[in-house]
């Protein structure tokens, strides 16, 4: 019998706007890998560096069974285009999305897919595929489906209220193979991220979730029940990454620097097992402390990126952002004091600002000294407290990449905004 085969892809297409923010993508390798050891075969396609006929012609000759499509925000008018001319090309495929999006609405993906995977997927997706190709009758196995042994799937006949939603523990976690970052362009993605900053950075996820409850962040994947992964698996995953040419982690984890100790432990290892690598991450500006900061530097952290946004208390507290200006200033302090480099984001022109308080967000940034800033509009984003509040938003509008654009109507002028991020920016170029 033929072997039975997995497509999953992954539907960016390059635009030449992002340089240093390219990263193989992590979510369609951790379910490779798992589909891998249930000894399915897999292949990913990673529309990043190629164009939608070479994605169609290459999913064309594998001719898969299952055809798995990550979908995110931005991602979804790609998906969209790519599953309808797949289903010209391999009619025969089962088509399943997954990824924040899907996640956030099954029900409009189920319309268009032939199955939704909801949220953590990593072990429940895997287990269908297996399943469904050791059924001896595969339109009977898809008819009866026992949608409780999957968590997360969710299908147009199903009854939303019986997906059973997995978040899996940190065991579960750590019992999942090493993601496969085989057969990516890895050449390509290290020579754009080294002319951008002289870095090769690859992305890895250590912990898992946040606690916290910012107004405009949604958590469609990992929610907010925090989990960690085993440190030996985490080194083993490191060194497969340097395997490929890598030799700086890019730590996507929403929490990292978060758990003093799970921090501690790690940067100990790096020092006492002298990795050599040099590493960066996202980072909240609230418990951080000079212990922490040292260690973090010894180790090889070069640069952290914080979610600043705001300038003015009143619209951090409208953030539900739980820091406060004087606790910003604090944390930054001690990663400066340590020779770590911050780069801030922030956030321009939210419901319930005046321009007062975006002045004061863009002079507060100023004043910190930081390495780089980023300011945004905000974008509010499906699943996030924001998107209930403002209106008029259709996924048409999802097309942004690193643009100040409201995609709401808001009453301050984007024109106006522009301007002044501009201003700033070059006022912080002269005082650098
Ligand atoms: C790394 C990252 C990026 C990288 C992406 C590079 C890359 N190739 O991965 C960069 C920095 C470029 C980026 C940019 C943006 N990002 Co981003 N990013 C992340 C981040 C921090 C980690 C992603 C990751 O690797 N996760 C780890 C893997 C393991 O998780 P995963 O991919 O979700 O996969 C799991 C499931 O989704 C599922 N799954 C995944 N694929 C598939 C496929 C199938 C078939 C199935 C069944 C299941 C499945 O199974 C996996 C295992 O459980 C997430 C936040 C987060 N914590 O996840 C935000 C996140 C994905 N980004 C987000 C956003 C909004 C953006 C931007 C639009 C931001 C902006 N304003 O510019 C841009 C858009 C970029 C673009 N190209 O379109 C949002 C998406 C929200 C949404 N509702 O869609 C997230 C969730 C952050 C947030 N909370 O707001 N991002
Ligand atoms: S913005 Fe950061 S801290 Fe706030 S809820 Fe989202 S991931 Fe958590």
């Amino acid at each position: 019998m033929r072997q039975k085969k997995v497509l999953l892809i992954y539907p960016y297409f390059y635009t030449g706007i992002v340089k240093d923010q390219l990263f193989s993508p992590l979510g369609i390798s951790i379910l490779a890998g798992m589909l891998k050891q249930h000894k399915i075969d897999v292949m990913k396609l990673d529309c990043t560096f190629i164009t939608f006929d070479e994605a169609i012609r290459k999913a064309e000759a594998y001719q898969p069974d299952i055809t798995g499509i990550y979908v995110m925000t931005t991602l979804a008018k790609n998906a969209i285009e790519l599953l309808k001319t797949l289903r010209d090309v391999n009619p025969n495929s089962h088509y399943v999305a997954g990824g924040p999006l899907p996640s956030l609405y099954p029900k409009k993906f189920a319309k268009e897919f032939d199955h939704v995977f909801v949220g953590e997927a990593a072990k429940s997706f895997p287990s269908f595929c297996r399943d469904y190709f050791e059924a001896s009758d595969a339109g009977d196995f898809l008819k009866y489906i026992q949608n409780e042994k999957y968590p997360g799937l969710y299908g147009k006949m199903m009854d939303l209220n019986d997906v059973r939603r997995g978040y899996l523990s940190s065991e579960e976690i750590d019992a999942c193979p090493k993601p496969d970052r085989s057969g990516f362009n890895h050449e390509k993605y290290q020579e754009l991220c080294h002319q951008a900053t002289g870095y090769k950075r690859a992305s890895i996820m250590m912990t898992y979730g946040c606690q916290f409850s910012c107004d405009f962040c949604s958590k469609p994947i990992f929610g907010n029940k925090v989990r960690f992964r085993d440190q030996d698996n985490i080194f083993e995953e490191i060194e497969d990454i340097c395997s490929y040419g890598y030799d700086t982690l890019w730590i996507a984890d929403d929490l990292f620097t978060y758990n003093p100790e799970f921090l501690k432990r790690f940067c100990q290892r790096l020092i006492e097992e002298k990795w050599n690598i040099k590493w960066s991450c996202l980072s909240r500006v609230d418990g951080i402390t000079d212990e922490m900061v040292d260690l973090m530097k010894k180790s090889g952290c070069y640069k952290v990126y914080l979610g600043i946004e705001s300038g003015n208390n009143r619209i951090l507290e409208l953030m539900n952002k739980r820091t406060t200006t004087n606790g910003i200033r604090a944390g930054v302090q001690v990663f400066k004091r340590h020779g770590v480099d911050c780069a801030g984001f922030f956030i321009v022109g939210y419901p319930g600002e005046t321009i007062e308080t975006i002045e004061e967000t863009l002079a507060f940034s100023l004043s910190l000294d930081l390495e780089e800033s980023s300011f945004n509009v905000p974008y509010p984003l499906p699943g996030s407290k924001l998107y209930q509040r403002v209106s008029g938003i259709s996924d048409d509008d999802w097309t942004i990449e690193n643009e100040t654009r409201f995609l709401y109507q808001s009453e301050f002028d984007e024109n106006w905004l522009k301007k002044r991020i501009r201003e700033t920016k070059e006022a912080m170029g002269r005082s650098e």
